[in-house]
């Protein structure tokens, strides 16, 4: 029997896992990550060094249990479509059906969004023969809404290549907005009944300051870069997710789901590792940031563990920031 896990310190120490997407389902927690290996590799901007070829989940009992590895629940062999780099994958429940969303480069290196199915929480995942239609760049994080409406969020920059589709077309050259034009937001799209398709094409979120402004794209401590997460709080969705460049955790809030979101504040400080990635959610009268550091790795970039820490609210329902290391 493993040990009970402790906040702060890695869930699992047996393998590498990053970009926790953390859910409650038949009462207990399970964690989605993704399972670095490994393996040596030079680090560049493309994310060439994250390059994962299964996935694995993790359930809690509770937060002071031991966390349990369900072994491998889906491997790229598997996957018809897609060619390379299993990134930040997220789970979602609906017509008594667990749903796994995940990132992977195609057979022509462009990034697209696969969904894989499962009647247990703890996998094994059949993938789709196909890619969702239409879908494109990184980072699937899906909100299924009290009114069962469900939504998927996505997009990264960089390697999860979204400044390549700013026209609605893959343009492998383009470069992002200047510095002072609006930055690039990510991408939502409601699903269809079956979880399987977009319902319209997916439109980018506005993310705005305190006087309704676009974040500019040079705002690196404060516009999008991957990693977005939704939940819902009080009545106000919480779009949450990583600052790239500047490594934070930061989010903003709204009274839509689509928004537009109000920027305000750091939720997670930089932590050990180039990367940052999170997830947020409630379990019995706690909120818990799930998100990953390199400290088990001794600081390699594209190894590393998933840890929880719990989140705290102010009474106007913002977030208290997070210092992962005190
Ligand atoms: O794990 C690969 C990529 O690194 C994820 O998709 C990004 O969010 C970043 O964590």
């Amino acid at each position: 029997m493993s040990k009970p896990v402790k906040q702060n310190e890695p869930l699992v120490t047996h393998i590498y896992t990053a970009d926790p997407s953390a859910h409650v389902f038949e009462g207990k927690l399970y964690i989605y990550p993704s399972h670095d290996l490994d393996h040596e590799m030079e680090s560049n901007d493309n994310g060439d060094q994250y390059d994962m070829e299964d996935y694995h989940v993790l359930s809690m009992e509770d937060t002071d249990s031991p966390c349990v590895d369900h072994g491998e629940v889906l491997h790229l062999r598997d996957i018809p479509w897609a060619k390379q780099q299993l990134w930040a994958p997220d789970a979602a429940y609906k017509n008594n059906t667990y749903y796994l969303f995940f990132p992977a480069r195609d057979h022509d290196g462009i990034f697209r969004l696969g969904v894989a199915t499962s009647s247990s929480p703890a996998g094994p995942f059949t993938p789709q023969p196909d890619y969702i239609p239409g879908s494109f760049s990184i980072d699937p994080a899906v909100l299924v809404d009290e009114d069962d409406k469900a939504y998927i969020y996505f997009g990264g920059l960089w390697g999860g290549q979204l400044e390549k589709w700013q026209t609605g077309t893959f343009k492998p050259d383009a470069e992002g907005p200047a510095a002072d034009a609006p930055a690039l937001g990510p991408r939502v799209a409601e699903l269809s009944e079956d979880m399987l398709t977009f319902k319209d094409t997916p439109v980018e979120i506005s993310i705005v300051d305190e006087d309704g402004n676009p974040l500019l794209a040079g705002d690196e401590d404060r516009r999008f870069f991957e990693g977005p997460w939704v939940h819902k709080h009080n009545g106000y969705y919480y779009l949450s997710y990583s600052t790239g460049s500047t490594h934070k955790i930061v989010y903003a809030m709204s009274k839509n789901p689509m928004g537009p979101y109000v920027y305000k504040g750091t939720i997670l400080t930089p932590v050990l590792g180039w990367t940052t990635h999170h997830s947020i959610v409630q379990f019995k009268d706690k909120w818990y940031l799930f998100y990953h550091d390199s400290s088990l790795s001794g600081g390699a970039d594209n190894k590393r563990s998933v840890k929880f820490t719990e989140l705290k609210y102010n009474d106007d329902g913002t977030i208290q920031t997070i210092d992962p290391y005190k």
